[in-house]
């Protein structure tokens, strides 16, 4: 059965990762207009720069939780016919062991060459403006999908979704486009996983409420039976 699992920032808070819209959320108080736009990155890049360092770092102290670890349970199970498309620009995905993940947000573990078009492992900050070490200019900005840009891969995302069985969405408040629209492009069915409804949540032919932790187990372990 080919499926399509759509990740949001609720997946990893219960890792102890903030979300970004609910209440104690990333942008709590924060116009996210004056931290993820490339007109914000241009008129202050070191507010941008250090926003971004503060939440890599944030990484080393948090892990994967059963929600991403059932994920691998069922890459394990589907192979190639699974495709997990994140939000998400942590690593929680990949430390619990999943392969077939794809970032539409970028990576914070990434940093991009603006003037050579690199991309780079990164894992210290980028506020201090450290040398790209292909061309040595101090041009890195984090590998970051910000508003007004396009996300990575969508033709492999449409295509995924254009085939799937089934596409499932977990944890995200569906306020951002284009994942927002995703559940119209699945021609399967379609199922919501999240704390409550949605914004999109009428759009899912079935939505169910409860913490990722404890309804993504139950939805593999219901579709493995
Ligand atoms: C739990 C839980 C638990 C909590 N268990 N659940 C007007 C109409 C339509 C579109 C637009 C428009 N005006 C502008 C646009 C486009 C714009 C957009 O969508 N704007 C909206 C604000 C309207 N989009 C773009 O600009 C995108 N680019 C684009 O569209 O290019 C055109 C194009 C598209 C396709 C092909 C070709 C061209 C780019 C969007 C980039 C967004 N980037 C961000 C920030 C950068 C990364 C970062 O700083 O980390 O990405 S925005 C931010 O929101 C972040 C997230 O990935 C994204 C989604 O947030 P998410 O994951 O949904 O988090 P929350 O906090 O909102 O929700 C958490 C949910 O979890 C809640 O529902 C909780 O209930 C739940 N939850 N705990 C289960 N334990």
């Amino acid at each position: 059965m080919k499926v399509v699992v759509l990740t949001g920032a609720g997946i990893s808070a219960e890792s102890g990762l903030t979300t970004f819209r609910d209440s104690g959320g990333l942008w709590e108080g924060v116009d996210p207009m004056q931290v993820a736009t490339p007109e914000a990155y241009a008129a202050d890049p070191g507010l941008v720069q250090r926003f971004y360092d503060d939440r890599r770092a944030a990484l080393s102290r948090v892990q994967p939780n059963a929600a991403h670890h059932a994920l691998v349970r069922l890459e394990h199970a589907l192979g190639d016919d699974l495709l997990v498309v994140t939000q998400n620009v942590d690593d929680l995905h990949e430390r619990a062991g999943s392969q077939r993940v794809h970032h539409i947000h970028g990576r914070l573990r990434s940093a991009w060459c603006t003037t050579c078009d690199a991309r780079h492992e990164w894992d210290g900050p980028l506020a201090d403006g450290p040398p790209c070490p292909r061309c040595g200019s101090a041009t890195l900005r984090p590998d970051i999908v910000w508003f007004g840009e396009i996300p990575y891969g969508m033709d492999r995302v449409e295509q995924a979704l254009w085939e799937c069985e089934l596409f499932v969405s977990v944890g995200t408040s569906g306020l951002v486009y284009p994942a927002a629209a995703f559940v119209h492009w699945a021609r399967g069915a379609t199922l919501e996983l999240n704390l409550e409804p949605s914004a999109g949540a009428t759009d899912f032919a079935e939505s169910r409420q409860g913490p990722a932790t404890r309804l993504v187990p139950a939805w593999v372990e219901e579709l493995l039976a």
